[in-house]
């Protein structure tokens, strides 16, 4: 009887582990790919005659095609820290580029903020970032401080495509030119890191986060959310020979090289796509796609052969406020989740990343408001009509723009002053209609200045010119010691 009972126990044990694992499994896993840099329309789904994207395009055709996604800032790392706090960086001021120095204890996402890392993490999620950080090098601001268990990649802005690059020492040559060690991608020529420590590089950099992707995925027992930051096809401009070759057909030489970048890219997700699908884990994983910003060097006009990204039907490119600065494509695909081949046109934002994982991943929602919106109600039916009803957009010195379904209105050169426009009707922002709309004008500037009411300053400088201040400060610094030495009498022993 006894033995009984214990092996009645024992049954009922194993039942009850074997339903919490089944209940454990029944979350989704998450992963989110973000390309840098990358042109709106310099994908197959979003119109490219020229370039091969079929892994992105799959993404698209089965999952929902996003065709109003917005990032909250026109280039990198604000870009960033909206995307993975989920609350508009400009709450924390951080409208700029921060400097990447392990040693800089300040310039960082503010410790105030809470990733959607941590949040799943703490929900029981394993967590990584592959790629690029940019949000912060101190100790302190490092990945696995910030709530990712795992980091592959590396905490610059940039990084050189080829491992023979690669080097210590700075200031180095470039191409001829020297790369002054101040550049907003200090760190760019680096080794790479795993966690804290230096890491192995030895193919072209995006084939390599991609592998170590797809074994990231593959190996994770527990639920998982992956961030796959990518900084192609952001500069230098590099790609191997062979995928270069594939695109001889481009006369543009950047473009060509642009192009077997993104390719590359493309390939990339294919293997971690793979690995999904040879893991069991492709139909219960949660892919978002998105790029940081818009397209670098899209609409330099006067400089045609500079040009090398598509902004597809959009007006400019990255740091631009019109719509080719931050309106990126944008996928969700999602098989055991969401009906399939669907395009969604209400206002989408990266924010809304942070909103839609916490909420389906039982993340944690204690600290800071997240701003986004939950996206699978709206996919699903359950939720008719748009996300947001206004997107909001400040950069430093002073640009800002907010957009709503019906109209936008921006500051994008302050010479040329505000400028307004229909976004029904003129989706591409090609007929200012500010002196015909004075009312419009105030209604959307009054929504605007009460967003910006909850913002902070912004107490950075941007990369560049904060490097050379701390450069000059510790030349000051060590002159004055010189000094100081050369004063000192000579010391004489007896
Ligand atoms: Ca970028």
């Amino acid at each position: 009887m006894t033995s009984y009972l214990f092996r009645k126990t024992l049954f009922l044990l194993f039942l009850f582990s074997s339903l919490l694992q089944l209940k454990a499994q029944e979350k989704p896993n998450f992963l989110v790919i973000l390309a840098d840099d990358l042109g709106y329309g310099d994908l197959g789904y979003t119109g490219s005659k020229d370039i091969k994207t079929p892994n992105i395009d799959t993404l698209a055709k089965n999952g929902v095609e996003v065709t109003n996604g917005y990032v909250t800032h026109p280039y990198c790392g604000p870009s960033r820290s909206g995307l993975i706090t989920g609350r508009y960086q400009a709450r924390f001021g951080m409208n700029i580029n921060l400097t990447n120095s392990f040693y800089d204890m300040h310039s960082g996402l503010p410790l105030t903020e809470q990733t959607f890392a941590k949040r799943l993490k703490g929900a029981g999620y394993t967590t990584g970032i592959i790629g690029k950080w940019h949000l912060g090098a101190a100790y302190h601001f490092h990945p696995n401080n910030r709530g990712f268990d795992y980091f592959y990649g590396f905490l610059s802005g940039g990084h050189t495509y080829f491992p023979k690059n690669v080097t210590t020492l700075t200031p180095l040559k470039v191409k001829g030119k020297e790369r002054p060690h101040y550049s907003a991608n200090e760190g760019g020529y680096w080794p790479l890191m795993r966690n804290d420590n230096a890491a192995e590089f030895n193919e072209y950099l995006t084939t390599a986060l991609s592998k170590d992707a797809a074994k990231f995925v593959s190996e994770s027992e527990k639920p998982f959310m992956l961030y796959l930051a990518y900084n192609a096809p952001h500069g230098p401009l590099e790609a191997p020979a062979n995928t270069i070759k594939k695109y001889s057909h481009i006369e543009n030489k950047r473009r060509r090289t642009y192009a077997a970048m993104i390719d590359e890219m493309d390939q990339g997700i294919g293997l971690v796509i793979d690995a999904l699908k040879k893991s069991g884990k492709f139909d219960n994983t949660v892919i978002f796609f998105l790029s940081d910003n818009g397209g670098a060097a899209s609409h330099l006009s006067k400089r045609v052969k500079r040009v090398y990204s598509d902004s597809g039907p959009f007006r400019d490119g990255k740091g631009s406020m019109r719509e080719g600065g931050s309106h990126v494509p944008f996928i969700v695909h999602w098989p055991a989740g969401i009906k399939k081949a669907q395009k969604f046109d209400g206002l989408v934002s990266a924010l809304d990343i942070a909103a839609t994982t916490v909420a389906l991943g039982g993340g944690l929602t204690n600290g800071k408001p997240l701003e986004g919106k939950n996206l699978i109600p709206y996919f699903n039916g359950e939720k008719n009509g748009t996300p947001h009803k206004e997107l909001y957009w400040k950069t430093e010195p002073g640009k800002w723009a907010i957009r709503t379904p019906e109209a936008k209105y921006l500051l994008n050169n302050k010479s040329l002053g505000p400028e307004l426009y229909d976004m029904e009707n003129d989706p591409y922002e090609s007929n200012d209609i500010l002196k015909k709309s004075s009312k419009k004008r105030k209604e959307l500037a009054a929504l605007w200045n009460d967003w910006n009411k909850d913002n902070q300053p912004c107490i950075w400088l941007q990369a560049d010119p904060y490097q050379k201040q701390r450069l000059k400060f510790y030349e000051d610094l060590h002159n004055k010691l010189v000094e100081k030495a050369a004063k000192k009498p000579k010391m004489v022993i007896q």
